[in-house]
């Protein structure tokens, strides 16, 4: 078990979806080729694909057959890409650097960025639906993909965990209120990844619970990690700028409860991540080997 080789598993399927996005979006010079340029330069200025890689991951581990839901993981990729691109308009986190290089408003000017990102969330479910006369998923699982990721992302998700980020900027807040920001900002789409791999890999009631505990743990565990490499991380590993939430006033967990007390959660969280994946075989190995990375990662 050990013996797993992540880098390697990684590198492969990060390759694999890089392939398959950009088969899937449209090339730079159809028209208007500015907000294609613009939606491809932040999906492919880099990116560890984690999403993608997530959903191949838990498809894998409840013994389906992961390269059948690579066109729906890649989904996922853009729909990550959509918000970055606006969390860095200057209206968001004004940030002129992601994935180590300039930001897309930078570039194309906000106007420009602001339709790439909703060009990206837009293709993403059109992505989702594609071929669906000949689809290789049963439509009523497709179905229950859809509005899920589609839940993931509204103002019950990733919307509302935008929200309350931003309204909280330069307050004291609770450490539940945060838990709220973290939950839905970062979480639900790491959860939905999971979920998306999970259904659409076979999973019964059973596995698909224990794999949501386990995309809840991985996706608060994610975030923790990203705030603490905000304070010890570096620019150059992070390709951004490292200090900016204390710059931005943005509580985190290691400004709320200590770094101490936040490396604690972490821990707990990954063990928490593997006690959900009890019961799964060598198939959930990348699971394991990847919410041990989201924990240890420097980048
Ligand atoms: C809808 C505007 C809008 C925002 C929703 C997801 C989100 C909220 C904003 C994106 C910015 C952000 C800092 C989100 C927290 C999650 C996070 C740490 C994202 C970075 O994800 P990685 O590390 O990035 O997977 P790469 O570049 O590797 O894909």
């Amino acid at each position: 078990m050990g013996l797993f080789d992540i880098k390697g598993y990684l590198q492969e399927n990060k390759q694999l979806i890089d392939e398959a996005l950009d088969g899937l979006l449209p090339a730079q010079d159809v028209f208007p080729p500015q907000v294609h340029k613009a939606m491809r330069h932040c999906l492919f200025a880099g990116g560890k694909r984690l999403r993608p890689i997530l959903a191949c991951a838990a498809c894998r581990a409840v013994g389906g057959d992961p390269g059948v839901v690579v066109q729906e993981a890649c989904a996922l990729e853009l729909i990550h890409t959509y918000s970055l691109i606006h969390d860095d308009l200057p209206a968001m986190d004004d940030d002129d650097y992601r994935r180590g290089c300039l930001s897309t408003h930078k570039v194309f000017g906000e106007a420009i960025a602001i339709l790439a990102g909703d060009g990206l969330l837009t293709e993403a479910f059109a992505v989702l639906t594609r071929g669906f006369r000949n689809t290789p998923h049963a439509p009523e699982k497709l179905l229950e993909v859809i509005h899920l990721v589609a839940e993931a992302c509204g103002s019950r998700g990733l919307i509302g965990g935008q929200v309350v980020d931003l309204e909280s900027e330069q307050k004291v807040i609770e450490k539940d209120l945060l838990e709220y920001i973290h939950n839905n900002k970062t979480g639900k789409l790491l959860t939905a990844s999971v979920l998306l791999g999970a259904l659409l890999g076979g999973a019964d009631r059973d596995k698909t619970g224990r794999l949501e505990q386990y995309g809840r743990a991985i996706g608060l565990a994610f975030q923790i990690t990203d705030d603490i490499l905000d304070i010890l991380g570096s620019t150059e590993e992070l390709g951004k700028k490292v200090g900016s939430d204390l710059d931005k006033g943005k509580a985190t967990y290691p400004g709320i409860m200590g770094m101490d007390a936040s490396k604690k959660m972490q821990q707990k969280l990954y063990e928490d991540a593997c006690s959900a994946l009890e019961g799964f075989d060598e198939k959930a190995e990348p699971l394991r080997a990847i919410a041990k990375l989201i924990v240890e990662r420097t980048k």
